[in-house]
């Protein structure tokens, strides 16, 4: 759903093209990307439990979310937009995408960040609360203290049925990577003043080739198995120089927190 945010982005992105590569410079390179979310491998969801679909009333996938406890759902402000209650499910338990097994849930709540407006400013966290609890096991996120789980060229997880290139299919099955965290330093090379350290952190390899891709939006960055970010943007996807963005969850923990006890 970004494609538009890239195009635009293009342009006044592109003089920093140089900078952000001499700033990247000193983080890990890509192993031989053998297949692809971009770059990595297939999986399922009995690996990834709290790994969800969000869907519209179809059950057409279009963004991801991690179940968080029996019935909340963390997932992107910008996979929320123009959404309603009777338009989303949550399904759980679906590895494949035309799949018609696993958990189907309707929502009941669905709370976006109150500062969000667009993922360039931040604020990218929504939280669905689920009109019946889901008997998947939940994953634990990273608390507001937590800020040391970012530190440069952590190993990061990413899970989702995106696309495998930009501009290219989904994948019918779940797929998943890891990619280093990038340091604030290195993002801002990247993207200016788009990235806001407060409320985002980026992914990548320097020289590309794994990454989150369209469709990926909404789904969980892991680190140490627990959820530290959501997948919110990036100019294109798995560009050299270009890392993804993410969600910087400690920053919104306690207004998830909160969401999650209402
Ligand atoms: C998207 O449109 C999207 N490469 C997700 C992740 C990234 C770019 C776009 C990061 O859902």
């Amino acid at each position: 759903m970004f494609g538009l945010t890239r195009a635009r982005k293009t342009a006044a992105v592109a003089a920093t093209v140089a900078a952000a590569a001499a700033a990247l410079l000193s983080a890990p390179t890509a192993e031989a990307a053998d297949s692809r979310i971009v770059g990595g491998s297939t999986t399922t969801t009995s690996a990834y439990p709290f790994m969800m679909q969000i869907t519209d009333a179809s059950q057409n996938q279009f963004c991801g979310g991690t179940l968080v406890s029996a019935t909340k759902v963390v997932t992107a402000a910008h996979c929320m937009v123009g959404e309603s209650n009777s338009s989303v499910r949550v399904v759980g338990g679906r590895t494949y995408l035309n799949g018609t097994n696993g958990t189907v849930r309707r929502v009941s709540d669905i709370w976006i960040h109150p500062d969000y407006q667009d993922v360039t400013q931040g604020n990218d966290v929504a939280v669905l609360t689920l009109s019946t609890s889901m008997s998947y096991t939940p994953a634990s996120y990273v608390g507001s203290s937590d800020t040391g789980v970012y530190a440069a060229g952590t190993t990061a997880r990413i899970l989702g049925w995106g696309t495998t290139s930009s501009g290219g299919s989904s994948s019918n099955q779940l797929r998943t990577a890891t990619v280093p965290t990038v340091s604030d330093a290195g993002c801002a090379s990247s993207y200016g003043s788009d990235f806001i350290a407060s409320d985002m952190v980026c992914a990548g390899y320097t020289s590309g080739g794994v990454d989150t891709c369209q469709g990926d939006s909404g789904g969980p960055l892991l680190i140490g198995g627990v959820l530290a970010g959501i997948t919110s943007w990036g100019e294109g996807c798995a560009q050299a120089g270009h890392p993804g963005v993410y969600t910087r969850l400690t920053t919104f923990s306690d207004e998830v927190t909160e969401q999650i006890g209402s």
